[in-house]
């Protein structure tokens, strides 16, 4: 619904005035009537009418509530709202958060909780602004909505309100971390019961923070993904979580999991179901992803553009899945904006404060394809080091983009984030934007950072069934012959390459893909197509992943 902001106490008479003070306007946007939406889930596939849709959209519903319990503290959570939502309880505004993709809470004053008939108002607004992030250009479909989960959580007065508990960066041996509260910090015991496992750790200077010896851990790794039962209790408090221990660095030329070398056999996924149109949020909808990924013999995935549902890094956890997480720094953003970065930066410190215990997630991205200029480098770089300072432990990376038409030397490429990331990643679509497949036999890949190296996109686009010979664009057979030429051109890689995420798992869909018989609002560059189906493609690269196994 679409109606002007207002506050009042009485919910009825809001939500009555509400109606009808935007019955004209509903008139006049062909809006007219109510809906229902189910959430989580986006609007534009569960209403014909909404498939295009950017705009506001208000939604309302109704709850009884146990009565609130003396002494505890409640508090609204939202997984994620695309983009913008203003939250209202019982006629009160609770708040307002931006950002599409990460998860916000808000407190409720327990004087706001009735046990009967709360009334409930978010006003979701996914309209895309140039000042915002992402800005108003992605090669993704803006789905709008409550698109992940919404909970009452009830907590103590005070209560653990993070915690980080992990090997430390180079031991396989010693776990380090800390406890936050929202109140005054107490004394924690952590207790890992299979490892019978039991630390007290003190407050010390207002704060809770450990190190101690964890000798008999088995370590996580794709090949053994094991997780331990993790008990943290506080005086008033008790938080429990599934924890993997592992250590990730880059050194030298190499990407050290566990002190060893690993080679990435990724591939890239949006946070989209395609049989059904629409964004992933269910636990069903994470094993089809991770389970074709699996499939198709990765060990990895670059969970692109931006945050993915929870669910995603918690079962790529339990599957042994590497993940690299990404925040929608997409192509050219205000780059020059102070009010972008700190948006940028505080969709950056929600994802890293999700993910920050799983074990699976290995590289926070920074952001993909932004292209080379001085104010882009000072904000890119921004990112790094904060990433960096809330997290010392995984790698920190982004998307960079090579021009591959420049005639330059693709033995050399460089992007002054080269000097900030850990791993210097690239994407690069050489056959497919710049000439033909065949030009990967005369070119020799390198980067002139003596860093791990790494392929973070390369594709072509293939409409399933189409057939033609290999040069035919959009065929299957172009696809089959464009992988054929890559890997074999990246098999002759220096000894820093590192692991490649090509771009992409399924077909997706798209603004910008309108070709009517090819793509039809579809990026068509998946392995497998929109109904599941797997192209020719997918073999080639399956074998390959195959043959480059541990
Ligand atoms: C870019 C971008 C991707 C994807 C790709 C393509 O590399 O990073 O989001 O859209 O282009 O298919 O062209």
């Amino acid at each position: 619904y679409r109606f002007k902001e207002r506050r009042e106490d009485d919910p009825e008479a809001y939500w009555n005035r509400a109606e009808q003070a935007n019955r004209t306007e509903r008139k006049e946007h062909g809006y007219s009537g109510k809906y229902e939406l189910e959430v989580p889930g986006d609007w534009n596939h569960q209403q014909p009418q909404f498939v295009y849709y950017e705009g506001s959209i208000w939604y309302k519903r109704s709850f009884d509530f146990i009565k609130h319990k003396e002494g505890s503290r409640y508090f609204l959570y939202f997984g994620a709202v695309n983009y913008r939502a203003d939250v209202y309880l019982n006629g009160k505004k609770l708040g307002m958060h931006k950002g599409g993709f990460t998860p916000f809470n808000f407190e409720i004053p327990a004087s706001l909780l009735k046990e009967k008939d709360n009334f409930l108002v978010v006003k979701v607004d996914n309209r895309r602004y140039a000042d915002e992030v992402p800005t108003l250009n992605t090669d993704w479909w803006n789905y709008g909505g409550i698109t992940r989960d919404v909970k009452i959580v009830e907590l103590p007065q005070s209560f653990i309100r993070d915690f980080v508990l992990q090997l430390k960066k180079t031991s396989s041996s010693e776990a380090e971390g800390y406890v936050k509260f929202n109140g005054t910090p107490s004394p924690v015991t952590i207790e890992i019961p299979a490892l019978k496992l039991k630390q007290q750790v003190p407050v010390s200077n207002g704060e809770v923070k450990f190190s101690f010896k964890l000798p008999k851990a088995e370590l996580w790794s794709p090949e053994h993904p094991k997780l331990y039962d993790v008990v943290i209790t506080s005086s008033s408090d008790k938080v429990t979580d599934k924890i993997g221990f592992r250590t990730v660095e880059a050194r030298g030329k190499h990407v050290l999991l566990n002190g060893k070398p690993i080679f990435m056999r990724g591939i890239c996924i949006h946070g989209e179901i395609p049989q059904d149109v629409r964004r992933a949020y269910s636990d069903e909808d994470a094993r089809q992803l991770l389970g074709q990924a699996r499939e198709l013999g990765c060990n990895m995935v670059r969970l692109a553009h931006y945050p993915h549902d929870e669910r995603m890094v918690r079962l790529a956890d339990s599957l042994g899945i590497l993940v690299w997480s990404e925040i929608p720094v997409y192509w050219t953003i205000n780059f020059g904006s102070a009010e972008v970065l700190e948006k940028a930066k505080a969709q950056l410190t929600e994802m890293i404060t999700r993910d920050h215990n799983r074990a699976s997630v290995i590289i926070w991205s920074v952001g993909n394809e932004t292209p080379v200029s001085p104010v882009r480098t000072n904000f890119m770089h921004n990112l790094i080091t904060r990433a960096k300072e809330l997290d010392g432990t995984r790698m920190v990376s982004a998307a960079l983009e090579v021009n591959y038409n420049s005639g330059k030397d693709l033995n050399m490429v460089d992007d002054p984030l080269g000097e900030f990331v850990d791993l210097v990643a690239f994407n690069e679509y050489l056959g497919w934007y710049g000439g033909l497949p065949d030009k990967c036999r005369t070119t020799n890949w390198g980067t002139i950072y003596d860093k791990p190296f790494f392929i973070s996109e390369t594709g072509a686009e293939a409409k399933a069934g189409f057939h033609g010979d290999s040069l035919t664009r959009f065929s299957e057979e172009y696809q089959e012959w464009f992988f054929k030429e890559q890997l074999d051109m990246l098999s002759r890689m220096p000894e820093n390459f590192c692991g490649i995420t090509p771009w992409l798992l399924a077909d997706f869909r798209s603004p910008k893909r309108n070709n009517p018989f090819y793509q039809e609002g579809w990026n068509r560059k998946g392995m497998y197509d929109d109904k599941g189906n797997k192209k020719k493609a997918f073999y080639i690269l399956k074998a390959w992943y195959d043959s480059k196994r541990p």
